[in-house]
């Protein structure tokens, strides 16, 4: 059988009567080398003081709220070393602003254990109150301190409190499309009991729709630019157009330069015509272009792909999109029809509005929302002068493209639909 041995308080960085916030462990426990026995707090940290050696545990000799200095005993456990004293003390930050403080305990203790204690404060929540091990017992389990509420003493965040909150976050109903951790359950709301309702299922459509927006939309850091473009020229040329192509019934609208506006935009800035690829690591340059348009139908949104938009003049365009967004709202579409996009467009312009901020369609990293066109006064040669002035709002995901970039694609698109002889380039 192993002998029985003392376990005592190592050295605390020369504190003297430090408060005992937390006992770990209790007799008949088994403990490993570097398992906390005890946590410690100072004005200044709090520290784990870890076993010397593995055991088992015979007796604690300590209890929580004990005053102790360097070389009071801890524990008897059996195993290990004659007379031990704990091994060094793990130091954690104490709340908020006392934070800063931390530096000199550390620094004074330079045990290589201690750096991801305070290095890391994320996701373990860097303002909580908590011992070391309990935040890395919470990084190990993922879960941000910051949301968990302490039941310890001032507040202090315990084992029980974080393993409550995961059973908490795990038995919580997935609603409104699943919960995200840490989110709050969906309002379960009678309205009944407000008024006369009417209930009505969601179209298949737009459960699908739903579903995809609802993950680009939580895991696409969106950012949205905005612009104006001067289409003075380009309406003028279009009515023309659109008036000797009337006859073959055919119509061009806006969309169909705006799609020839964005090819060329995207060949000069290729990091919009790309995806991230599902590791999230590579960016995949598309050297073809094809564009998604969203169709309003009664059913809901859908998004069939125009394809090699660069490679098509503008009657072209034009006429596959009278084509497509028919054969969407007539639901004849394939799921083909709606594949291989690079880059989304969504135009509300023949409704209203000014702007929006549209979701972009991942695995894409930019979509074009257009609105509806007015005329302005715009400054120009020393007086006002009226011109044809269309909203542009460009959504972009933030990981892949920087707000400079976004702001260089959105001029220059405008000076393409500014300048007609762009769209021949
Ligand atoms: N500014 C001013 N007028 C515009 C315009 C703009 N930006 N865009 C279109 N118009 C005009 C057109 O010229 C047309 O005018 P006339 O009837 O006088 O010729 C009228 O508005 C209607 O255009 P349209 O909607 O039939 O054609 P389009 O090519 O502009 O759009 C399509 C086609 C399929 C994109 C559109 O019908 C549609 O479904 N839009 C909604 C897309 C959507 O729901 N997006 C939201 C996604 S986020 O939820």
């Amino acid at each position: 059988m192993a002998e029985i041995n003392k376990v005592q308080v190592p050295d605390i960085g020369g504190f003297k009567g430090v408060s005992v916030i937390e006992v770990a462990v209790k007799a008949g426990d088994t403990v490993e080398a570097e398992q906390t026995l005890i946590t410690v707090e100072t004005d200044k940290a709090t520290m784990d003081v870890p076993a010397p050696f593995a055991g088992v545990v015979k007796e604690m000799k300590i209890k929580v709220g004990d005053k102790v200095s360097e070389g009071d005993l801890i524990a008897l456990i059996e195993g290990g070393a004659a007379v031990a004293k704990a091994a060094t003390p793990v130091a954690a930050p104490q709340v908020a602003a006392a934070a800063p403080q931390v530096a000199a305990p550390v620094a004074a203790k330079p045990a290589p254990v201690v750096a991801p204690a305070v290095a890391t404060p994320a996701p373990s929540g860097g303002n909580a109150h908590a011992s070391p091990s309990i935040r890395r017992f919470a990084r190990e389990l993922g879960v941000n301190l910051t949301q968990v509420g302490g039941s310890g003493e001032k507040g202090r965040v315990t084992k029980e409190d974080v393993q409550n909150f995961v059973k908490q976050t795990l038995a919580k109903p997935a609603t409104g499309g699943g919960a995200l951790p840490g989110l709050l359950p969906w309002p379960d709301v009678d309205f009944a009991r407000f008024g006369e309702i009417e209930t009505k299922a969601l179209s298949r459509i737009k459960k699908i729709s739903g579903a995809n927006l609802h993950r680009n939309w939580v895991m696409i850091p969106h950012v949205t630019q905005f612009e104006e473009a001067d289409i003075s020229e380009m309406e003028a040329f279009r009515k023309e157009l659109g008036a000797e192509y009337a006859k073959q019934n055919l119509k061009i609208t806006p969309l169909a330069f705006m799609l020839k506006a964005c090819a060329i935009t995207l060949k000069h800035f290729p990091d919009f015509n790309a995806s991230l690829d599902a590791s999230g690591e590579n960016l995949v340059l598309k050297k073809y272009i094809h564009i998604g348009v969203a169709v309003d139908t009664p059913n809901g949104l859908m998004v069939p792909v125009i394809r090699d938009v660069d490679q098509k003049g503008i009657v072209q365009l034009a006429k596959e999109l009278g084509e497509v967004s028919a054969k969407a709202r007539d639901l004849k579409i394939t799921a083909a029809d709606m594949q291989g996009g690079c880059f989304s467009i969504s135009s509300l312009g023949g409704i209203g509005g000014t702007a929006f901020t549209p979701i972009i369609n991942a695995p894409e990293v930019a979509i074009l929302g257009v609105s509806r066109s007015s005329m302005k006064p715009v400054w120009k040669d020393g007086e006002f002068v009226p011109r044809l002035m269309l909203p542009l709002s460009l959504s972009y995901d933030h990981r892949v493209i920087d707000g400079a970039a976004a702001a260089r694609f959105t001029t220059y698109l405008a000076h393409v639909l500014a300048d007609m002889r762009r769209l021949a380039l």
